[in-house]
């Protein structure tokens, strides 16, 4: 008979929580090679952290884009994975006392998983499940497995030397379990990042057409030749990036539709991308804002957008504004990971460059940026106009539907409030005494605006130069020479709009509808 001598705490309970990693490490690697069959998105950590962001109440959302700012979703996925893995090494050390149900335990993380996946609103269906759970049995098996090396003599090990437990045995599993899992992730990767390669493919084979209304150059007077000036035109690898996908869709362009039906909707259109191609395309510069930013934030960039004029098709589809009796004043885009984003009809029907957009800087839409195709509309918030990778246009009314962000108290409408901010110098500079450039833009778009200010701590307010107005659709640079004297100071700065209103003082948070309040910078002359 085998004396039954396990080994001693110290090595067991470390070994156990390495089985409840390598248990956690396998089930998801399993899940990720199971999501390149069914799709990216069912995997375990992305469905799940998409039912979290779903479910983060607005300030924490907000309180998340300011501090970790475009990160947001790393963090969130580090913790996520940090979270399992704590509970990973909780269900090892369970394990190690209760086999069966310690193992048995690492199943309902599995139906978590599946639960999340399924109810994701871009779930295809009971398949999404399928990630979670096989990762989930086969983490099941191996912690049993494992564990049992852990607590069982092996069956050849000689008694009488008192090696009581299947050491060789466990080494053995615990590396081919680490090796095969690691495999096992790695080919899931890869096959995930071959199912975007025919929507790579129809990126990289789109040649833009020349728009049938260009947009003329941007003037050489609105570029200011100011060292730190955010420049007029923002690269596309620069542009700010908002949005609640944690896996960035890739839409195949030569399978993409668009659907255009609802309230009022006397011809229901179904367009292809080609179809797009041979309307009358024009090219605009709009500057691009989200309402989560901060007086003085990151999140506005410029670019040179090409596409179809919304207006245009929906008065195919035989869309009529509600200023012409039309019944529908909602028009909600829905992308492929199913976000839902409602502008006013009346404000994307009023003569302004409303566009389903194709290009942008020259450029097919970076995937990012939601190739092939996302709506820009001049004056309006991201998030009640600027659908990325859409796919559906349903004309209805802001009475029958809260799109995305409205359920999560953010207001129906989101026109974008005129904003300035201070570019340079700085927060904390130390710049020599003299002459020193403050300068930065300002915006209120297809408003346009008129005058910008710069007040030196309670100083006057003083006019400042502006750059050429490119058009009413862009921000616009400022900039002020400032005669610096020695010591702290502070910077403040002020846009009045074309039609006269002066932007208020007055700070508001970026929930509902936007922040307000003037920017300044603190600043010590040397
Ligand atoms: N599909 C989708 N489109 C989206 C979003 C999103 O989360 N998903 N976010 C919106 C918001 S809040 C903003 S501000 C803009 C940002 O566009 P950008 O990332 O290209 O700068 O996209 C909008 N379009
Ligand atoms: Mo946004």
């Amino acid at each position: 008979m085998a004396v039954r001598t396990s080994p001693k705490w110290w090595v067991r309970f470390p070994l156990a929580a390495l089985s409840g990693l390598l248990a956690g490490f396998a089930a998801l690697a399993v899940a990720e090679l199971v999501s390149a069959a069914v799709r990216p998105e069912s995997g375990p950590i992305v469905a799940v952290g998409g039912a979290a962001i779903d479910r983060t109440p607005a300030p924490v959302k907000d309180f998340a884009i300011r501090h970790f700012g475009e990160n947001d979703k790393l963090i969130l996925q580090l913790g996520i994975l940090a979270t399992l893995a704590a509970l990973a090494v909780v269900l090892g050390l369970i394990a190690l006392r209760y086999r069966r149900p310690g193992s048995a335990g690492v199943l309902l993380f599995g139906v978590v998983g599946a639960g999340a996946a399924i109810s994701r609103p871009d779930s295809t269906g009971i398949a999404d499940a399928l990630p979670s759970i096989v990762g989930a049995v086969v983490a099941a098996v191996l912690l049993y497995w494992l564990i049992g090396r852990l607590t069982t003599p092996a069956a050849t090990s000689d008694a009488g030397t008192g090696a009581g437990w299947d050491r060789r045995g466990f080494l053995i599993a615990a590396t081919a379990a680490a090796v095969a899992s690691a495999g096992a992730g790695t080919l899931g990767r890869h096959l995930n990042d071959m199912r975007g390669q025919n929507a790579v493919a129809s990126r990289t084979a789109l040649k833009l057409p020349a728009p049938a209304s260009p947009a003329a150059p941007v003037a050489a007077g609105a570029q200011l030749k100011i060292p730190g000036i955010s420049p007029f035109t923002t690269p596309n690898n620069a542009f700010y990036r908002v949005d609640t996908a944690l896996v960035i869709p890739k839409v195949d362009a030569t399978t993409w539709r668009l659907r255009i039906h609802g309230k009022g909707v006397t011809r229901p259109l179904t367009l292809s991308f080609q179809d797009l191609l041979g309307r009358k395309l024009i090219e605009r510069d709009i500057t691009i804002t989200c309402v989560s930013n901060e007086v003085g934030g990151p999140y506005i960039g410029n670019a040179r957008w090409i596409g179809v004029r919304v207006a245009d098709l929906l008065r195919e589809a035989g869309v009529k504004p509600p200023s012409q009796g039309g019944p529908a004043d909602q028009l909600v885009a829905r992308s492929v990971d199913a976000m839902t984003i409602g502008s006013p009809v009346e404000d994307v029907m009023d003569g302004r460059d409303a566009m389903l957009a194709l290009g942008m800087n020259g450029q097919p839409l970076p995937f990012v940026h939601g190739f092939p195709v996302r709506m820009v509309v001049p004056g309006l918030y991201g998030y009640v106009s600027a659908c990325k990778w859409i796919q559906d246009i349903e004309l209805t009314t802001f009475d029958a539907y809260d799109a995305y962000w409205v359920k999560r108290t953010w207001a129906k409408k989101g026109p974008i409030k005129t904003e300035s901010r201070i570019d340079t110098p700085k927060p904390f500079a130390r710049p020599k005494a003299g002459t020193v450039m403050i300068a930065g833009v300002a915006w209120a778009q297809h408003r346009g605006i008129d005058r910008v200010e710069v007040r030196i701590d309670d100083g006057p307010w003083n006019l400042a130069d502006l750059a050429a107005q490119d058009t009413t659709d862009t921000w616009r640079q400022w900039s002020y020479p400032w005669k610096a004297t020695a010591g702290g100071h502070t910077l403040t700065v002020r846009a009045t709009d074309l039609t006269g209103q002066t932007q208020t003082e007055k700070r508001t948070s970026t929930i509902p509808d936007g922040a307000s309040g003037w920017h300044s910078v603190f600043i010590t002359v040397t």
